[in-house]
């Protein structure tokens, strides 16, 4: 068996805005469009990976979260409907998915070695979280590949952001040594918006674009920072930073997704792929790529 590889890694965020302005067939709300800037970021991010050839799409959502360890999806299918609690007119979505339930095993056991706590989710009418759903479907709207998807351990708020950082650094150490047992070729997706203070009420048409803007100057100023840093390749200077970007713009890093994205890709030192940024009733949310074959030019 050849060695597995992580072929690209991606921010990939998941307001459900992007889902509901696309129309497609699986959501029940229609939209007049939106958000396009985000949504052609998606399309660059989709173009510069039809050329990789990977068989399973690893997502690490905030919105699947678990107080108690790190939780991973263990059974095959899930079929159901998912509804945004916060924005039900826009995001009711009928899923229809398929888990690589093998490699998802394999990470457990895999994060188990590195001393976290661990455990299968294998309750077959559990509902998928819509994090995973619209970072999912942006990448791969066929949804023709199985997922992985891995919960985010909320251990900032029994400790703090350092000790979920360093957790984050363990599960993605772990995620990567069992890509690598598997003989897989796979994409990561950590699925989260960076600075994450919203509007509390919202537009009356939610595609309005006359009325999105950032919430604030500093969570703009925050949220270049650490793009700059990304397309600087000064990934450990990111890690560094994260705790109090995460503090000053309530950013949704706070779920520990980028952290173990940088770990699985083994900081790259390379420079990331911007393919958009742009804001979802206020907050910052960036679409990058990290493709580790520029680690070897
Ligand atoms: O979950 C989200 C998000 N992360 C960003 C923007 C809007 C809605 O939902
Ligand atoms: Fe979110």
């Amino acid at each position: 068996m050849s060695k597995g590889e992580i072929v690209m890694g991606a921010l990939a965020p998941h307001p459900p805005h992007l889902v509901y302005a696309e129309n497609p067939p699986q959501n029940e709300a229609t939209a007049e469009g939106g958000w396009e800037e985000l949504r052609w970021g998606y399309e660059r991010l989709r173009d510069s990976l039809s050329e990789k050839d990977y068989e399973v799409i690893i997502i690490h959502t905030p919105h699947w979260a678990t107080f108690v360890g790190t939780h991973f999806l263990g059974v095959e299918k899930f079929k159901s409907l998912s509804v945004d609690p916060i924005f039900p007119n826009i995001f009711r979505y009928n899923y229809d998915l398929t888990v690589d339930v093998e490699l998802s095993k394999a990470i457990h056991d895999s994060a188990a070695e590195e001393g976290l706590l661990v455990k299968m989710m294998e309750n077959p009418d559990f509902r998928i979280d819509y994090g995973t759903i619209t970072s999912g479907h942006l990448v791969n709207p066929k949804w023709d590949k199985p997922i992985v998807c891995i919960s985010s351990n909320r251990s900032k708020f029994y400790f703090n952001s350092e000790l979920m950082q360093a957790n984050m650094i363990k599960l993605g150490k772990a995620t990567r040594r069992a890509v690598e047992a598997s003989g897989k070729k796979a994409l990561l997706l950590s699925s989260n918006s960076l600075s994450h203070r919203h509007f509390t009420t919202e537009p009356e048409i939610p595609e309005d674009m006359s009325k999105e803007h950032i919430t604030n100057h500093n969570q703009y100023l925050w949220d270049m920072k650490m793009i700059n840093l990304m397309k600087e390749g000064k990934t450990k200077e990111l890690i560094d930073l994260m705790p109090d970007f995460t503090e000053q713009t309530v950013a949704e890093t706070e779920a520990g997704c980028l952290t173990w994205l940088m770990s699985a890709l083994d900081f790259p030192d390379y420079k990331a792929t911007v393919h958009a940024y742009g804001t979802v009733i206020g907050t910052g949310n960036a679409i990058i790529g990290w493709d580790p074959k520029k680690a070897k030019i």
